[in-house]
């Protein structure tokens, strides 16, 4: 078995159904979850919905159902979701699992151990929506000079006797961390985040008594845990603790937590300090993704330009949009989709370079050589050279897809397919079939295994439609890593096999707009 990999997405609050955010975060982390597999890691990938807290109880209420059922409701369509973007998780939590609420006692319990939780009154300016507290200091003005938040959202002033979490103490231990290496990424996060730590922290108040939607303090009933307690422990409950040994013991600490930039400050200073006061390890990195905008757009509810994620699915196909959100958006940075640039992209890289170059390669071995695989042809100069810019851009790739800079690495992908059809155009196999069939035979026999290397290497963004192409080349499942890469022996194995290649069915679909209803 490989070396262990643990990444996890942000817990989702099921106060509604999924957005393209969330799908954004979920097919990222299922990219870096696939990549690492086909790199031999022996991943754990972990998602699932954040279900306590004020926000949770008072969208219930509007509804007038309990929020236990609105997070059943909706932590559906969030798993819904993801069986439908091909987002394969291994764990799927829910914070209202009676092992969590087991899990987060135990965390805090071990914080009061280690003196780090006291009883005080707070008095402070807190917003619902981002379920935070904020200093007088950081508030801005709304248009009607109301205060709000520096995410923009309403804050309300909150007087309540409440547990305090001594998060002053950490002050230098977290700025230590950050200093440390790649804990915080990307760099401008890691910026912003070091200066709101140098800039002092207070203690955190970390009980609520004025709601029951929650998980109860231990030895103090009615209290309920702040909701971000609650939440960030979700990434241990679901390794079994407080059982340390088994999966704990394999994936803890986790390697990655992938998570939007609107979150990273919980991530970042909250939860490391919980950490460190309870005497569990950290996890490596945090890395904070950024907005995915609709036109350059918020989506907002009032704006009507909500997209349901499992609906672009339907229309453009799961692989056009994973393809698109990793090819378009330079990891880190905000991005943009509209549906023509899903069409525009899908059809220029997936389509027309892609697919075409299988297709084509396929159809010529199925038509001229009766689909039969001949390993020992020649190779000649410009077969050589194909067949180093084919594994100089698949390094190129891996290389950029380790650093999470995905674009980058579908940029190096996609030279390696252009140098194939520029091999294509100017060997011509076409007419090679009468003058020279020799070559013609060797010429496809080249196109075969670049094209077989080309689909293993992106498997991990469009699965689904690499498994067919892969399928229809007597590649097995379990030759489709990385390590298949450097074999070899396979294309004579494939040979040995008795495969024939068949009359190709295409895998990436032309794609059309569809029509805009007026
Ligand atoms: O924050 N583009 O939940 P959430 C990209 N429950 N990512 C986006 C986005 C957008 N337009 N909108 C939101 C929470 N996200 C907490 C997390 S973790 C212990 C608790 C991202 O449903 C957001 O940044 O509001 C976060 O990473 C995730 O979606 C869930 O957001």
């Amino acid at each position: 078995m490989g070396e262990p990999y643990y990444i996890t997405t942000a817990i989702s609050y099921p106060n509604g159904k999924p957005h393209i955010g969330h799908a954004y975060e979920a097919i990222a982390a299922d990219v870096i979850a696939r990549f690492k597999k086909a790199e031999g890691f022996d991943v754990r990938f972990q998602t699932g919905t954040d279900e306590h807290g004020l926000k949770m109880a008072q969208k219930a209420r509007d509804l007038g159902v309990t929020p236990a059922d609105l997070a059943t409701e909706m932590s559906g369509h969030f798993m819904q979701m993801c069986d439908k973007l091909d987002v394969g998780y291994d764990v799927f939590i829910r914070t209202t699992e009676p092992r969590h609420h087991e899990a987060t006692q135990e965390l805090w319990r071990r914080m009061e151990a280690a003196g780090d939780l006291y009883l005080d009154r707070y008095e402070g300016w807190y917003s619902v929506r981002d379920e935070a507290y904020y200093d007088e200091s950081e508030l801005q003005a709304g248009e009607q000079g109301e205060k709000l938040s520096p995410q923009g959202t309403a804050v309300e002033w909150t007087v309540e006797e409440s547990w305090f979490f001594r998060l002053s103490k950490y002050q230098d231990k977290l700025l230590a961390l950050y200093a440390s290496g790649d804990f915080i990424r990307p760099e401008s996060r890691r910026n912003e985040i070091q200066r709101f730590v140098e800039g002092g922290l207070r203690d955190l108040s970390v009980s609520r008594t004025s709601f029951d939607w929650g998980i109860k303090v231990p030895g103090s009933d009615n209290h309920v845990m702040y909701v971000w307690v609650d939440a960030l422990t979700n990434y241990i409950t679901g390794l079994g603790f407080p059982d340390e040994q088994g999966d704990y013991a394999r994936f803890w600490p986790a390697d990655l937590h992938l998570i939007g930039k609107d979150i990273v400050r919980f991530h970042t200073v909250y939860w490391p300090a919980f950490l460190m006061s309870a005497g569990l390890d950290l996890p490596k990195q945090v890395f904070g993704h950024g907005f995915l905008l609709n036109r350059g757009q918020k989506e907002s509810k009032s704006l009507g330009n909500v997209t349901d994620p499992i609906q672009l699915a339907e229309t453009f196909g799961v692989d056009a949009v994973r393809y698109f959100l990793l090819r378009e958006v330079a990891f880190g940075q905000d991005g943009s989709w509209s549906p023509e640039a899903i069409v525009t992209r899908a059809n220029a890289e997936l389509a027309n370079s892609f697919g075409n170059l299988a297709q084509r390669s396929l159809s010529m071995i199925f038509k001229n050589m009766d689909g039969e695989i001949k390993p020992d042809l020649p190779v000649n100069e410009a077969d050589q050279a194909l067949l180093d810019a084919v594994r100089q851009g698949f390094d190129a790739m891996r290389a950029a897809f380790d650093q999470l800079s995905f674009s980058d690495g579908l940029e190096a992908w996609m030279r390696a397919v252009f140098a194939c059809n520029q091999y294509v155009d100017e060997q011509a196999p076409w007419a090679l079939r009468k003058s020279d069939p020799a070559r013609m035979e060797a010429v496809l026999m080249i196109l075969f295994r670049v094209v077989r290397d080309l689909a293993i290497a992106v498997r991990p963004v469009v699965p689904s439609s690499i498994d067919a192409l892969l399928d229809q080349m007597g590649q097995s499942a379990s030759a489709r890593t990385y390590a298949a890469l450097d074999d070899p022996e396979w294309f004579t194995t494939l040979s040995a096999s008795g495969y024939k290649v068949d009359k190709p069915v295409g895998v990436f679909p032309r794609l059309e707009l569809p029509e805009v209803a007026e």
